[in-house]
Formats: C-alpha cells, sequence, structure tokens
C-alpha cells in the first residue's frame, strides 16, 4: 500500500513538474509570440530576444543610457593661465597627466614646448627646430585651486644630457603616487618624432613631493618589444594606476604603417615603481582609441577610448582590468582626457568614477603655427553623482559644424563623373 501511493506521490510530482514547465514554456512561447513591450523593461524579459536586445541586457549596466553609470556626455571650459604667445605657434602645452590633489592644490603636469618656430617636419628640424609639436619639449606643471584657474609654475622634468634616454624630448607623462613617493613617467625621445616613426621608451623621475625636485631615473624602465612585436618601437603615454595591490601600467603603441596608423594598448605590471616591469601576455588589451585614459571603477577598471580603431567613442571596462568591453558609445570625447582621479592610488576595491580632468585641442593656428592647447572636461562618470544633463542622448551640433565636413575637390569631381555616367546609362 505504502509502495503504491510512494509510486502515485512521484508520477503526480513528474507529471506536475512536466505541466508547470509545459506552462512556462508556453508562457514564454506566449509572451514572443506577443510583440515586445511598449515600455522598455529594465530587465531583460524571458522571452525570445534578437541579437542587439540581448546585447542591450547583456552588455550594458542599464538598458538605457541615462541609467548606464558608464555613459557620459562631456563639456568643455576654456582654461585661464596660460599663455600661448598669441597662438603663434612657438608655445603648445598637451598631452597632460592625471590631476593630483595635494595641499589644497590641484597638480597637472604636461609636454611642454617653447621653440623658435612651429613644428617644421622631421627633414627640417634640428637642434633647435622641432619635427613635431612635441618634438624638444619638456615636461612643466602648474598648480589650481578650483581646476578653471591654472598658475604655471615651471619646469618639472628637463632634457637630460644626449645620450641620455629622452635627449631629444621628454612628452607624455603621467603621475603615481607609491608608498609616499611621486613618480612620473614619461615618453623619452632619442631622435627627432618622424624620422622612421614616433619611436621612444618609457623613462622615469621620482620625488618626494609634487612640486619635486624630480630625480631622473636615467635608464628606460618601459622598454620597446622585441623586433615584429606590436610595440616593437613606440611605447606611448604611459599612464600608471595602482590596482590589487601593484602598479598597472597601461599604455598606447603605433603599429602597421602610415598614413594608416593603427593604435592599440597595452598593460605592464610591477611591484615596484623603478621596475621591473611585465608585460600582459594578453596585449594588446584595448583595440582601439589613442591616448590612455583609464580609472578604477568598481571592482575593476574603465576606459575613455576614442580616435582610432573599430571601437572608437567607447567607454569600456574590465572587471579584471584585463578584458575590457564595450560599457558605453558616446561622443566629442576628449582627447588626451587626464581625469582626476581621487582613489588613483588608493587600491581601491570600489572604484568611484570620474567627473572632470585635463585634456587638450591639438593641431591649432592652423599651417606655420601649428601648437595645442590645454583644456578642462567634465563629466559623470562617477558612482557619486547624478547629472541628467550629462546623461543626454546626443550633442546637438549647429549646422556649420556639418558644412565645415564639406566635400573635398577630388570627392566633388567624381560625383560629377557618377552622375555623367548615370545620365548617360539613361
Ligand atoms: C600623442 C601621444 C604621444 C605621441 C604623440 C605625443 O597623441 O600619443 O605623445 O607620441 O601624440
Amino acid at each position: 500500500m505504502m509502495k503504491k501511493n510512494y509510486v502515485i506521490g512521484v508520477t503526480m510530482y513528474f507529471v506536475l513538474l512536466l505541466v508547470s514547465c509545459g506552462t512556462a514554456e508556453k508562457e514564454k512561447n506566449n509572451e514572443s509570440a506577443k510583440a515586445f513591450p511598449f515600455m522598455l523593461p529594465d530587465e531583460k524579459p524571458d522571452r525570445e530576444l534578437s541579437a542587439a536586445m540581448e546585447r542591450l541586457y547583456d552588455d550594458y549596466a542599464a538598458p538605457k543610457p541615462e541609467e548606464n553609470e558608464l555613459f557620459s556626455q562631456f563639456k568643455y571650459t576654456e582654461l585661464k593661465g596660460f599663455n600661448y604667445s598669441d597662438g603663434d605657434g612657438t608655445i603648445s602645452r598637451r598631452d597632460p597627466s592625471k590631476i593630483v590633489f595635494h595641499n589644497n592644490k590641484y597638480y597637472v603636469w604636461y609636454t611642454y614646448r617653447h621653440t623658435s618656430t612651429p613644428p617644421q617636419g622631421a627633414k627640417k628640424s634640428n637642434d633647435t627646430i622641432p619635427s613635431s609639436d612635441w618634438d624638444l619639449a619638456e615636461i612643466w606643471y602648474a598648480t589650481s585651486t578650483d581646476g578653471f584657474n591654472w598658475e604655471e609654475q615651471g619646469v618639472a622634468i628637463k632634457r637630460p644630457k644626449k645620450p641620455i634616454v629622452g635627449w631629444r624630448a621628454v612628452t607624455t607623462t603621467d603621475i603615481l603616487e607609491w608608498k609616499g613617493k611621486y613618480y612620473l613617467y614619461y615618453q623619452g625621445f632619442m631622435e627627432a618624432s618622424g624620422k622612421r616613426g614616433d619611436d621612444c621608451p618609457v623613462a622615469v623621475s621620482y620625488a618626494d613631493s609634487p612640486d619635486g625636485p624630480w630625480t631622473p631615473y636615467n635608464k628606460i624602465v618601459i622598454p620597446n618589444g622585441e623586433e615584429g612585436e606590436w610595440d616593437q618601437y613606440s611605447i606611448h603615454d604611459p599612464y600608471p594606476l595602482v590596482y590589487k595591490g601593484k602598479i598597472y601600467l597601461y599604455y598606447k603603441s603605433d603599429t602597421g604603417v602610415k598614413p594608416h596608423w593603427v593604435r592599440m594598448q597595452g598593460l605592464a605590471t610591477a611591484d615596484n615603481p623603478l621596475g621591473p616591469f611585465t608585460k600582459s601576455p594578453l596585449n594588446p588589451v584595448i583595440s582601439s582609441g589613442h591616448e590612455t585614459s583609464l580609472f578604477p571603477f568598481k571592482q575593476g577598471i574603465a576606459a575613455l577610448v576614442y580616435k582610432d580603431g573599430n571601437e572608437h567613442n567607447t567607454i569600456q571596462y574590465a572587471k579584471d582590468g584585463v578584458n575590457f568591453e564595450i560599457a558605453s558609445i558616446t561622443e566629442l570625447m576628449p582627447y588626451a582626457a587626464a581625469p582626476f582621479v581621487a582613489d588613483a592610488f588608493t587600491d581601491t576595491k570600489d572604484g568611484r568614477g570620474i567627473t572632470w580632468g585635463i585634456s587638450h585641442f591639438i593641431n591649432l593656428g592652423g599651417r606655420g603655427k601649428i601648437h595645442s592647447k590645454l583644456v578642462r572636461f567634465d563629466c559623470d562618470l562617477s558612482q557619486d553623482i547624478d547629472d541628467p544633463e550629462m546623461k543626454q542622448h546626443r550633442v546637438n551640433h549647429d549646422t556649420d559644424v556639418y558644412y565645415r565636413q564639406g566635400l573635398s575637390m577630388k570627392q566633388k569631381a567624381r560625383i560629377a563623373k557618377e552622375n555623367k555616367e548615370l545620365t548617360k546609362s539613361k
């Protein structure tokens, strides 16, 4: 009797299970049979979805940009306090470092070129004539109490004597704070940029205070790759963060052939700021972008990836600091964005994100006056603010912005030829 009841019980249970599965499947099919709902569900609906809708719920922090913490627009403010010699091309400031807050002041370091002439190209360059906007440059710094009005303090890193790394130019620096000391990493040129390419390794100087004095290590700390490797010629835009108890230094390299350089970003880690640095076996870790811009976010690392590559104009995120996925797509991104990252060196397990920084505008002044200027950008890529103005879906450009992107003579000729052929063929 007992056994009979037990068999009936078990059979009933499985019949019910099948029915409920059937019902759930039926409901899902009914759900799928119905059109997608008018109001976009916050959570991924249990229905068959297209690849785009799967991606919307699987790849982004939220299905709507305005709720996506790693989506933002960018706003720009001209800086006060810098003299550019009336834009004649003899003074240029570019490639700023991350901002550091110390003694109630913000600090920024940058590439500073003050030459008798604007850049003249590699062929015409010599000991006083620069080949490029960053050739014959030094690293200078400025301070500010509000991030808008800046006071230039002067040189931080001078060009060392030949043949020490950086004798031709020291550029494109970034700051690390580690165990109470400060380190400035920078590109150390040993030939005029543009001879073969923009070739240089990375060097470093250290100090007990952001005001220096800075002691050059006078050795290469991030060497170029072996022959045939992706980073064999250039280690650019060194960008250190403290993550998982180590120094995570991201960098860019130019690969491929002119004029279609391929820019990608790599990672090198170390337990000591003076090295040795170990390059990630997975390099490159970001397939697009140009100058490096990254910050701790939640348990991972986020990256601003702008011009160059299929994934330009994206904000990316790697939970492990290595494997980056697209977190949002945006526009009018700051070039060479150097954010104020309050937790850049605290080895945080919960990165708070960023709201502002310094970037640059390049190729200003036109022919014979080429120079760059520093500019402030603001955004909302932070867990601690919620600024809906930064979460607008698009930037409304005036028509002249579009018309300035006009057709070239060659393009107009092609179109005229096509029209003529079309007319003939009718
Ligand atoms: C910048 C940076 C590096 C390059 C050059 C100056 O955009 O990537 O610094 O060397 O251009």
